[in-house]
Formats: structure tokens, sequence, C-alpha cells
């Protein structure tokens, strides 16, 4: 480790410290004792890598479906907190990801927010979701956007639990100060934009990965890895969040990459193991893990394997801050 300035130039005699009361009244602080803290030569991370079992998560989630209404709730979900930012509402630095249930005739109240979502559904027979007035069929593996400020309602017309993994860029925006909220004042809001633009119905993005497979090289790192782009821009999913599925060959063992974007992955398809720094995580389907900012991820898969992911790439990308490299 390299001793950066500002470790040797700490001083704590008594003349100095009578200095740092003096600049404090003033609501003044030195630089020069902070720097490193502040500018780390490369990235220094909260967050930790991170596995939820769906068979562990899920009984609780069916618990809370006993305990509470999605109408008192307002949204009945888990969220998937960062063991090393617990108590912030939050997965990766800049993400939150949790767990949605809806039960058989329930409705989830109207409402709009700033922050975008994105809903990647576990298990559904019945559910759906209104996105500004247009009823969007949810189909496990679908992923369903929620653009900014946008209307939205869920509600469950089967008589299953309906239950997904719900993306949204909560700490962003509430980085910039810019959250607003508020609630329909009326049951049903009128359609103002067309559903197939923000749905990615499994069935279809099955098949346009496995086309990318069979006519593609597979990454050393990723398999074959397809971004969901956005259908009205043709650009990232979300202007915050990217989402990807991708395909790992059976026995596809996985060179280790990094990358300054967070990611959460959801297992849909097979089983395997991603080694995360020291940490190993096998996963089979719906298993939630996060891969914290410039960690490094290497994947293996038993079977053939398919993996959603979502990361606030075109956040950082727009900004000019993404970084990535094999370590
Ligand atoms: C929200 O509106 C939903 O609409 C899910 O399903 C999770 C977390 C925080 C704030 C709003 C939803 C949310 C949320």
């Amino acid at each position: 480790m390299s001793t950066a300035a500002s470790d040797v130039r700490r001083d704590t005699s008594e003349e100095w410290q009578e200095y740092y009361q003096r600049l404090g009244k003033k609501n003044t602080a030195a630089l020069w004792e902070v720097l490193s803290e502040i500018v780390p030569v490369q990235p220094r991370r909260a967050c930790v890598p991170a596995m939820w079992r769906y068979e562990e998560v899920r009984p609780l989630l069916l618990e809370a479906g006993r305990r509470i209404t999605a109408r008192e709730a307002e949204r009945r979900v888990l969220i998937l907190e960062n063991p090393g930012s617990a108590g912030q509402s939050r997965t990766t630095q800049s993400l939150y990801a949790g767990l949605q249930l809806v039960m058989p005739g329930e409705q989830a109240a109207t409402h709009r927010h700033v922050a975008s979502a994105l809903r990647f559904v576990m298990e559904s027979d019945g559910g759906y979701t209104t996105v500004n007035g247009e009823r969007i069929t949810m189909q496990p593996g679908d992923c369903i956007l929620t653009p900014s400020w946008t209307w939205h309602d869920h509600g469950n017309a089967g008589d299953k639990p309906v239950i997904w993994l719900d993306g949204l860029d909560i700490p962003i925006v509430n980085l910039f100060e810019s959250s607003f909220f508020e609630h329909s004042p009326r049951e049903m809001e009128p359609v103002t934009r067309p559903g197939a633009m923000v749905a990615y119905p499994y069935a279809r993005s099955r098949e346009t990965l496995e086309g990318l497979y069979r006519a593609s090289a597979i990454d050393p790192c990723h398999g074959v890895k397809m971004p969901l782009a956005n259908a009205a821009t043709g650009g990232s999913t979300l202007p915050t969040i990217a989402a990807f599925l991708q395909i790992l060959p059976a026995g596809f063992r996985g060179e280790p990459y990094r990358a300054t974007d967070g990611t959460i992955y959801c297992a849909v398809e097979g089983h395997g193991c991603s080694r995360v720094d020291d940490a190993t995580f096998c996963w089979k389907q719906h298993d939630v893990f996060v891969v914290p900012s410039w960690c490094a991820v290497r994947h293996q898969a038993e079977s053939e394997a398919v993996l959603f992911s979502f990361s606030d790439r075109p956040a950082q990308k727009v900004l000019g801050l993404w970084r990535e490299g094999q370590p």
C-alpha cells in the first residue's frame, strides 16, 4: 500500500486541533486530512458480494402475505438489502432490488414516482402490471419496465401467488435529491403509451438469445450476453439501468471480469456457481446474487444456464465514469 500525502501530514498536535476547530466554526475543513478517503486510488465500496436463496426468502415473503395486504403495504416487498450497507435500502451502491408479492385477487394502488423500475417475473399465472393505463400480462421470465414518472399498479387475476424481482434506481434519485411521488386520484389511468414498448416477454428474448448463441462466439467471461434494448429509443433499457440476459453453455468455465457497475444477477435457467472476489455463490433458478462495483466475477455453469442481470451502466457511461477490465 502506498502512503498518500494526507496520511503523513495528519497532525494531532494541540495547535493543529485548535486550528481545525476554528475551521469548523466557519464551515470549512482541511482537504489534506480527507483527500485519500474522498478520492480513493480505486473504488472503495461499502457493498459486499451477497446472495439471496429463493427457497429461503420465498417463505418469508409468503409470510408477509399473511401479515399485511398489498393495499396496506402500498407494495408488499422484501428489500434485498446489501449486508455491507444494512438499513440503507440498497442492493448495490446505486440500485435497489426487492422481491414483490401480489396475492390472488389483490391490487396494489396506482402511483408514480421519479425512480425508474424494472420487474423480472419469477412466478405468475394471471399476474399483471399496468403502465400508464396499459395492462401488461406477467409471465415467468418476462421483464417489464416502469419508466420514470409513469403511472403503475399491479394485480393478480389468478389463484396462486405472483412474485417478481423489482429493480429501481432509488439510490441514484436520492443522491440527486430529486425524488417525487404521488398517488393517482383515479382508480385506472387512461392509456397514454403503448405497453409493447415496456415489455420483454421471455419467450421472445430467449429466442433472440438462442439465435445469438448459435451465431456468435462465446465470450470467455460472459458466455453470450445480450442487452435488453429500449424498444422506443434503441438505447439502454432505462436511462439509468441496463438489463441483460446471458447464456452460459454447459460446462462453461468463465474467466474473471470486473467493471465499475455493481450488478444484480438472477438465475433463470440451469445451475452453476459464480465466484465474486473471495465468495462463491452456487445458484439455481430464482436465486439472486450481487457483484459490487469492481469486484471480480467468474461464472461457471454445470448445465446450460441463463442469467438475468441489471446494473447502472448507462448512468455511469453517460457521466463518463464506467470502466471495465480483466483482473
Ligand atoms: C414501487 O413503486 C414498486 O411499483 C416497487 O412495484 C418497489 C420501492 C420503493 C418505492 C416504490 C412498485 C418500490 C416502489
